[in-house]
């Protein structure tokens, strides 16, 4: 099997935010095309898209309303064939995140399926007899409140893991596997390079509908809402039929942080690769832990199996503002990059990581777009929080903070749009961006293209392994070796200087070389690469 996306760089785009051609404060396919000279010289080798299908955007997408469309907001098939070309002319590979889970309640199988009892979609989803208004089971969405929501019409109760808008698909009908299999098929025909499979760990519910148990703090358990008996057939024969068809790279985005499960997903006639969260959804930096994560995957992960080195995504606050509390920003950044871009594992850059773009904060509960953050306010109101209370405990659950525009300028709205962003960012302070930073071979933006530079350079980045991982006074050393290539990167995670030898060649470092003495003096978190001979 070719495994080309080990080669690969790749860089995750929240359409919302990425770059709004047409004035209307949401990102588009024509703003991506007219960014794609900027992800190339950058030396991006894929983009994962986020939803762009026609969506009432109740979660900004991930609710679906026509699998087989482009949302006018963001183009049409039109634009997004020529955006496939675009970025294939720059050696630029498409992956594209797809909702097999659930559907948008405005998808016509939704609608048909609520029409009746008789429908022949009714059965496209999961529905329970109301029994005095009790919700059949205690399951709860992850956005908060009851998994539950009666329909008026047939006085039955759906089944939806997420908002009441985003209705959970039956995967024990067989039909519903036969329709995404057209789905993917033409995705597939239209040229995409990969899939990202959102919440596939959630395709089957148990059947028993027990209920699920809390923890001593009252924290639901979820252990017969995912990770059920028959999701790995169904993944088994989603990826026999992708992979008949095309080599195209498939991600699971497993919602679990235990490696355990995760190693289930991955490998042979399984998902190339899964997100592990464990990784880089720490709240605070913690060495020890990103070690521990490294190390675990390379243990646990057979020849079919590959890391994944993720830091930030749409759904959790940037890396730099939960890592550089009590650190410089810049460092934390400089360090974490050169280990997402040179330890073993497909890396994905998450848009304006790599200019140093920190959390949105949102001062006004009125400004908020995420329903996570606003359903757990309401939440809260309900349960008699104040509002400042409320809006604490808002924040804390808002996925907005990473969700920010991509600041290429300093100019209005940080020119990525003409005219007010679909999201606020009237207050935000933050003036890191693409202008001030592309032509500065200092600069944050130019420490991510060096790395990915050296990272296409040496085979031992890409398919090296580990022939040292050490973690030895907080100081970060691994040796990645392939055929006669080997290539040692140090990073400085302690507080202390540390001195090290150098004995080979030094492709890139933070410090200050003292190249007469053969010696190199780390601060906290400063990094070299070399290569030995
Ligand atoms: O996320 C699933 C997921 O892991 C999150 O819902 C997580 O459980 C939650 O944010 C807790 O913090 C995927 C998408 O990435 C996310 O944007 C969608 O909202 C969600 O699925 C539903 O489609």
């Amino acid at each position: 099997m070719n495994t080309w996306w080990k080669e690969r760089v790749f860089y995750e785009i929240y359409m919302p935010s990425f770059m709004d051609e047409n004035g209307d404060g949401l990102g588009d396919f024509q703003g991506i095309i007219s960014k794609l000279d900027y992800l190339e010289d950058l030396g991006i080798g894929g983009v994962w898209l986020t939803p762009f299908y026609p969506s009432p955007k109740v979660d900004n997408g991930y609710d679906i309303s026509d699998y087989c469309d482009i949302d006018p907001a963001y183009g049409n098939l039109d634009i997004f064939k020529k955006f496939v070309c675009e970025a294939n002319k720059r050696d630029i590979k498409v992956v594209i995140d797809i909702v097999l889970n659930h559907t948008s309640n405005k998808h016509k199988w939704f609608i048909e399926a609520k029409s009746s009892k008789e429908n022949e979609k009714r059965d496209f989803y999961i529905w329970k007899e109301n029994n005095n208004n009790q919700t059949p089971n205690n399951w709860e969405s992850f956005f908060g409140g009851s998994a539950w929501e009666l329909d008026d019409n047939s006085n039955e109760y759906y089944y939806h893991a997420f908002a009441k808008e985003q209705v959970d698909l039956n995967w024990s009908n067989p039909k519903v596997l036969e329709e995404m299999k057209k789905v993917l098929k033409f995705w597939m025909d239209l040229g995409i390079d990969g899939f990202r499979f959102d919440v596939i760990n959630f395709l089957k519910v148990n059947g028993s509908f027990n209920d699920n148990p809390l923890d001593d703090s009252g924290k639901q358990d979820h252990i017969y809402d995912k990770d059920q008996d028959g999701v790995l057939d169904v993944i088994r024969e989603l990826v026999k039929f992708i992979k008949g068809y095309k080599n195209v790279f498939l991600i699971g985005e497993v919602g679990s942080e235990d490696l355990n499960i995760l190693e289930k997903y991955c490998g042979k006639d399984l998902l190339d690769v899964v997100f592990n969260f464990n990784l880089g959804s720490q709240n605070e930096f913690n060495s020890k832990m990103i070690f521990k994560e490294i190390e675990n995957m390379n243990k646990k992960y057979d020849d079919y199996q590959y890391p994944t080195l993720f830091f930030g995504s749409h759904d959790m606050p940037r890396f730099i503002s939960r890592f550089s509390k009590g650190k410089e920003a810049n460092k934390v950044s400089r360090a974490i990059s050169t280990l997402m871009l040179t330890a073993k594992g497909v890396p994905f850059i998450y848009y304006g990581d790599e200019i140093g773009m920190t959390d949105l904060k949102c001062k006004d509960i009125n400004n908020m777009n995420d329903i996570q953050g606003r359903n757990f306010y309401n939440l809260a109101i309900n349960n008699g929080k104040s509002y400042e209370e409320a809006l604490e405990i808002a924040n804390r659950e808002s996925r907005d903070k990473s969700r920010s525009p991509m600041q290429w300028n300093n100019d209005i709205n940080y020119g990525f749009s003409k005219n007010n962003p679909w999201i606020y960012i009237r207050d935000r302070e933050d003036r890191n961006c693409v202008s001030t930073q592309v032509d500065d071979p200092s600069s944050l933006l130019s420490h991510y293209k060096k790395l990915i530079e050296i990272r296409k350079k040496y085979k031992a980045l890409q398919f090296g392994d580990y022939s040292k991982l050490a973690l030895e006074n907080d100081v970060l050393i691994y040796i990645r070796e392939y055929e006669n290539e080997k290539i040692k990167i140090v990073i400085n995670l302690s507080k202390e200087i540390v001195e090290v030898n150098i004995v080979g060649e030094i492709l890139m470092t933070t410090s200050e070389l003292d190249i007469r003495n053969k010696i190199i003096k780390l601060n906290e978190l400063e990094m070299f690469i070399e290569k030995l001979n």
